[in-house]
């Protein structure tokens, strides 16, 4: 007879929880490393009672904001590798629907995380509990169901033991390679107190192997076949790089074939940023060099890659003669893209292989062609540094400053995160990744918020290694909860948080779109109604200190030079806030170097909206399809 233990659903399902690991290239580690939670009536019974019973084998942190404990976990995912990660739990009702954005983020990035939130009673014994969601037409929908369009897994527990398969499967996608984002268990609370008899065999150790699959012989050849005729070949690195670790492998093939290397956001660091080939970001967002690179390029080899507008300038940015793409990628639903040459595998494996059967033929590319992106990127390097350097220290910085302060005090040590406003575009363009994964750059999802509540995950997967939040003010203000859980467990993040009184990028794009920055600026109404008035007197850094962070104030480049070198030391959580000149009064960073498709209003009286049309329609006319 098999042996049985008595358990609550909830119980049952930590004591799971606990016992899942991970492994790859040799190395195993916890699949869930701790589990955040939020509690209320959906859970505080059922997974609080259990998280209590069984906190010695399962760590808990106490999040402020369902959203916010998402992105928390996903950044400790991203710095793990995507080979650990972190559980949440919410109440029924506004808990649940909290983690939607959360989820969404996770999914687009490939990111894995396990939802827990609460549902309601599976036996209806009084219907309608509170915070549930009456549909006429369906009794079997609660609020949980806005959860399955951006969840890779969805399951509803309504019975203790289909708990057996749903945590099985549940598993199977977090670990996947190809599948892996959001899986969400959406938990009955009247299931979640339930006992059952579980077969023992259920909470002994188990061990997930993410696979790395290897290239189709046939897809090999090709690909090694278009590599070979090609004359003007680049790289775009993605994120699937940095999932793969890759790095090392695309390094040999590089310096085997002379291909130079530019990258996604997810992909920035694929490559040092001295290294002779990487030639930075590319896209909307890219450097001078790779989008010259791109726009001539008769090859692209996209490496984990999904090809966002960003990366496409909305398909006007690959405009040579006849231009082709293979694309290695671990989904074959990427490798396709841009009627692409698939190479669908692992992109340290598939890397591997293409340098071994490059090298049997000599293939490399022609010294002209080097010499050609080597000169182009000292040229952006000189413009970087024309970007940073401030003649005057003692003024208040411009935000390329600011981002060149913060570069002469970090080592490859730092992390830095962002994923929303005008950074991630100055970031993209400017920062000088010293390691594969100090570039952390969430912008599948762009989603302002993230960066605080990430930063607090990384430093978990990370504690030894300083981690910077940067924030706009808009942003700041989006998230800012998570603070309160860093003071709390003496987690030492870093905030810089850069003040420019609203949305400038969005402005920017506004002014650019015939929107004539409308609602965009932190500023009181005028008397005309519009929002034109003085800057708001609101006081972020004062902000930050009543949530219980170290601020220090920076007014000048050199004040801010002496902060930011003085926040990597602290070993408690502190904030370096700054005021940055806005673009209107000083130059700013380099201007984009490709399109990005926003499009603009086709009727409209105001001459802004006409003009902004006319070149909107020149743009549109250089797109061009890949067949
Ligand atoms: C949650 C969310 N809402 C809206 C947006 C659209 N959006 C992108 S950037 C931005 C403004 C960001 O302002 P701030 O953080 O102050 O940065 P700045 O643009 O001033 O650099 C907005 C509203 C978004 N990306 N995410
Ligand atoms: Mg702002």
């Amino acid at each position: 007879m098999t042996s049985t233990t008595r358990l609550t659903v909830a119980q049952a399902l930590v004591r799971f929880l606990a016992a899942q690991y991970t492994e790859r290239d040799g190395v195993r580690q916890r699949l869930i490393g701790a589990t955040w939670g939020i509690f209320g009536h959906g859970n505080v019974a059922g997974l609080g009672q259990a998280l209590v019973e069984y906190a010695d084998v399962m760590p808990y942190h106490q999040g402020r904001n369902e959203q916010s404990m998402v992105h928390a976990a996903v950044g400790y995912a991203r710095q793990s590798n995507r080979l650990s990660t972190h559980a949440v739990t919410t109440s029924i009702g506004p808990g649940a629907t909290n983690l939607v954005t959360g989820a969404a983020l996770a999914t687009i990035n490939h990111l894995p995380v396990l939802l827990l939130p609460g549902d309601i009673f599976a036996t209806r014994p009084a219907d309608p509990v509170l915070q549930q969601l009456e549909v006429p037409y369906a009794g079997d929908v609660s609020v949980n169901d806005s959860l399955r369009p951006v969840s890779r897994y969805f399951d509803r527990v309504t019975r203790p033991e289909a708990l057996i398969p749903a945590a099985l499967q549940a598993m199977r996608v977090l670990t996947d390679p190809v599948e892996t984002g959001a899986v969400t268990l959406a938990l009955p609370q009247d299931v979640q107190a339930e006992a059952y008899d579980w077969p023992d065999e259920f909470f002994a150790e188990r061990t997930w192997v993410v696979r790395r699959p290897g290239a189709d012989p046939t897809e090999l050849a090709e690909a090694v076949r278009v590599i070979r005729s090609a004359r003007r070949p680049l790289v775009i690195a993605g994120g699937g790089v940095h999932h793969s670790r890759a790095e090392e492998a695309l390094a040999e093939f590089a310096e085997a074939t002379g291909i130079p290397v530019a990258s996604t956001q997810a992909g920035k660091g694929s490559l040092r940023y001295d290294h002779p080939q990487d030639v930075g970001g590319v896209g909307h967002t890219g450097t001078a060099t790779a989008d010259e690179l791109a726009r001539t390029a008769d090859l692209v080899i996209g490496v984990g890659t999904r090809y966002t507008d960003f990366t496409t300038a909305s398909h006007t940015l690959f405009a040579g003669d006849g231009v082709r793409f293979l694309n290695l990628n671990i989904a074959a639903y990427d490798g396709h893209k841009l009627a692409g040459l698939p190479l669908v595998a692992d992109a340290r494996i598939a890397l591997t292989e293409l340098t071994q059967s490059l090298g049997m033929h000599e293939y490399r590319v022609a010294d002209a062609y080097v010499t050609e992106y080597t000169e182009d990127k000292e040229r952006w390097e000189q413009r970087v540094d024309a970007c940073y350097e401030a003649d005057e220290p003692d003024v208040r910085p411009t935000q390329p400053q600011v981002l060149g302060a913060l570069d002469a005090i970090v080592d490859e040590t730092d992390v830095i995160i962002n994923a929303a406003g005008s950074l991630p575009g100055d970031l993209h363009k400017l920062w000088r990744a010293r390691s594969r994964d100090q570039y952390h750059l969430e912008y599948g999802y762009s989603c302002m918020g993230y960066e605080i509540p990430a930063a607090l995950g990384v430093k978990l997967a990370a504690p030894d290694r300083p981690v910077w939040a940067l924030v706009g003010d808009g942003t700041y203000l989006m998230m800012p909860t998570e603070i309160v859980t860093a003071v709390q467990e003496g987690v030492a993040i870093k905030i810089l948080l850069v003040q420019n009184h609203g949305y400038a990028s969005i402005g920017g794009l506004s002014e650019e779109t015939g929107g004539e920055r409308y609602g965009t600026a932190y500023r009181y109404r005028s008397d005309d109604g519009t929002f034109t008035g003085a800057p708001l007197p609101v006081d972020l850094a004062a902000n930050a200190a009543s949530l219980g962070m170290r601020v220090l104030r920076a007014k000048t480049v050199r004040d801010l030079r002496e902060a930011l070198t003085e926040a990597r030391a602290a070993d408690t959580p502190t904030c370096v806030y700054v005021e940055t000149q806005t673009a209107d009064t000083v130059s700013g960073p380099p201007p984009a170097q490709a399109w990005w498709d926003v499009p603009v209003a086709e009727t409209a009286t105001r001459s802004s909206a006409v003009k902004a049309r006319e070149l909107y329609e020149r743009h549109v006319s250089t797109r061009r399809r890949h067949l």
